[in-house]
């Protein structure tokens, strides 16, 4: 039925809680502060919120280093308060989606603290990847495996932490050990953890790291080249069976819950094998992340994914932006370079005033393609990519574990302005002795929610009237799409049975075409023209 089915075509507001508001004035996001400001998000027109995690944790990686599964961190809140924030939420008809991280715990974890304290080859380690190092005295790591931020994926226990001698396997920090998923402990727990918040009125949960789950038990070397299928580590067809058991679970509950994976995966094909019928409901696609503003390169991009999700019932999702990726209008601002999602190419030219009308045409194009959107907080104000934080006050592991070789994730994750002209913008209430926990530019007075509402020229307002046209216009979100005859620099398609989106990447201002009426441009028209890097959708009429 429709209630059901409510995320094919959603709109799904990711919040980054430490940074979104903060309510008791220590410069952390809280869910006092998200309370006060939910109204923000009704009158924003969003359909559903994906909270990253806001569980007790150490914060080594923002939050995804996660001690206990069952519990709101004191930072942030209370578990009452929580629920309290999912009943306020669905009454303005908002639903929430909480992160699961079950790739691995923080090393707060009791689970870790009791493997740390107990002897190798106990079975308080088994929960765990624990081995014994190489090398004469063991001093080498047990494989050649590197963490995901950088070093190898092994640290070795120490006479300081725990009965010393083997090494544990974090393919992200070496706060974050990683689970062993062979172990029915560790699925067990992790169903009820589904259950418990699933009881507690979620909608859903997007599942973290969800294709590095399963090891091969016997951890091989990865070759020096290529990449080996299977792959140790990356998609292996064990995960399908705990996710068709997750299934079942979100199945079980009336109206069902989703699932939504975070499956990166450039291969397409074995992307769709994780949204088979009885697996995840959908998962992101990260596809536009990487991808140029070029036309023939987004018109293959989305072509690619539309082919991917013919087999299966899944519709697909749109992802300009997330707490791990440089900020759209930053990305597409970086005209010298294009823009390397690898390298973040930061400190390299931007024009920010490019960039912004970029993704202001791209915000017009992703929600009018088949399919739900993700919306990650800030990018509905434009906020530019953070690239002069001072290095002693930047907190990402992947900042910190390549020793600034990467520039890591805090430059996107900057508190949100909210009002004044000031840091902190309103982030904290007025008087509050604590800056925010990342120091926020002196230059974002334009780009407070107070300073943009109201000024048709904003992104706010921008994704303010897109979001109310999508949701009235029954072509857009889930359903087929058509692509238009035209030039080739100009995408255009259909939606239903009048709806029309072009998008100009020509470098000139084309016509537009006769017999529409505009319903919003993503730049202001000139005689007629769509000018270049602007997106518009329209209506055919009289025809
Ligand atoms: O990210 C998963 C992941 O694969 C990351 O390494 C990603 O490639 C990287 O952040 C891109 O810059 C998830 C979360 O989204 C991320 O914030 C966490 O740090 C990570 O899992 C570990 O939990």
């Amino acid at each position: 039925d429709a209630d059901s089915s409510w995320w094919r075509g959603a709109v799904i507001y990711q919040v980054y809680p430490r940074s979104f508001a903060d309510g008791d004035g220590d410069g952390t996001g809280d869910l006092a502060g998200f309370r006060a400001k939910l109204s923000y998000l009704g009158e924003l027109g969003v359909d559903a919120l994906w909270f990253t995690p806001w569980y007790p944790s150490p914060m080594a990686d923002g939050g995804y280093d996660v001690a206990d599964y069952r519990d709101i961190d004191p930072r942030f809140g209370t578990l009452a308060e929580a629920e309290k924030l999912i009943g306020e939420a669905l009454d303005l008809g908002i639903r929430t989606i909480v992160d699961i991280v079950p790739n691995h715990v923080s090393a707060a974890h009791p689970w870790f603290r009791e493997a740390l304290a107990a002897d190798p080859g106990s079975p308080a380690r088994e929960r765990f990847w624990f081995r014994p190092g190489r090398g004469e005295r063991g001093e080498l790591p047990p494989n050649n495996w590197r963490s995901q931020f950088g070093g190898p994926a092994w640290t070795r226990v120490t006479e300081a932490d725990g009965r010393q001698g083997e090494w544990f396997l974090h393919l992200f920090d070496s706060r974050q050990p990683d689970l062993n998923w062979d172990h029915p402990q560790v699925r067990r727990e992790h169903e009820d953890v589904l259950r418990f918040w699933f009881n507690r009125g979620v909608a859903g949960v997007r599942i973290d790291s969800a294709a590095l789950v399963s090891k091969d038990p016997a951890l091989p070397d990865l070759p020096e080249s290529g990449e080996p299928l299977p792959h140790p580590y990356v998609d292996r067809d064990e995960l399908h069976q705990i996710y068709r058991s997750w299934r079942a679970i979100a199945d079980s509950y009336p109206g069902g819950r989703i699932l939504v994976g975070e499956v990166w995966m450039p291969d397409f094909e074995r992307f769709a094998r994780y949204l088979r019928p009885d697996e995840l409901h959908t998962a992101f696609n990260f596809d536009f992340l990487s991808c140029p503003w070029d036309a023939d390169r987004l018109r293959a991009s989305i072509d690619t994914t539309l082919h991917a999700h013919r087999p299966v019932a899944a519709p697909p999702t749109w992802v300009l932006s997330n707490h791990d990726v440089t900020r759209t209008v930053t990305r597409y601002g970086r005209v010298d370079t294009g823009f390397d999602f690898a390298t973040k190419a930061h400190g390299t030219p931007t024009d920010l005033a490019l960039g912004t009308r970029r993704a202001r045409a791209a915000a017009l194009l992703t929600l009018a393609l088949p399919g739900s959107v993700y919306l990650y907080q800030g990018e509905e104000l434009g906020l530019p990519e953070v690239e002069d934080i001072p290095a002693d006050r930047r907190q990402d592991p992947m900042y910190l574990r390549t020793g600034g070789a990467d520039p890591g994730r805090d430059g996107c994750r900057v508190p949100l302005p909210w009002s004044g002209t000031v840091p902190p913008y309103g982030f904290s209430p007025p008087g509050s002795a604590a800056e925010p926990w990342l120091p926020q530019p002196t230059d974002w007075a334009a780009r407070t929610v107070t300073a943009q509402q109201g000024d048709p020229a904003s992104m706010l307002e921008l994704y303010r009237v897109a979001l109310r046209l999508r949701r009235a216009e029954p072509g857009l979100g889930d359903g087929p799409m058509r692509w238009l005859p035209g030039p080739g620099e100009v995408l255009a398609f259909q939606r239903g049975p009048d709806f029309t989106c072009l998008v100009n990447l020509s470098g000139e201002p084309v016509p537009l075409p006769d017999h529409t009426e505009v319903l919003l441009a993503s730049s202001p028209l000139s005689d007629g023209m769509l000018p270049t890097d602007t997106a518009i959708w329209l209506r055919a009429n009289g025809r």
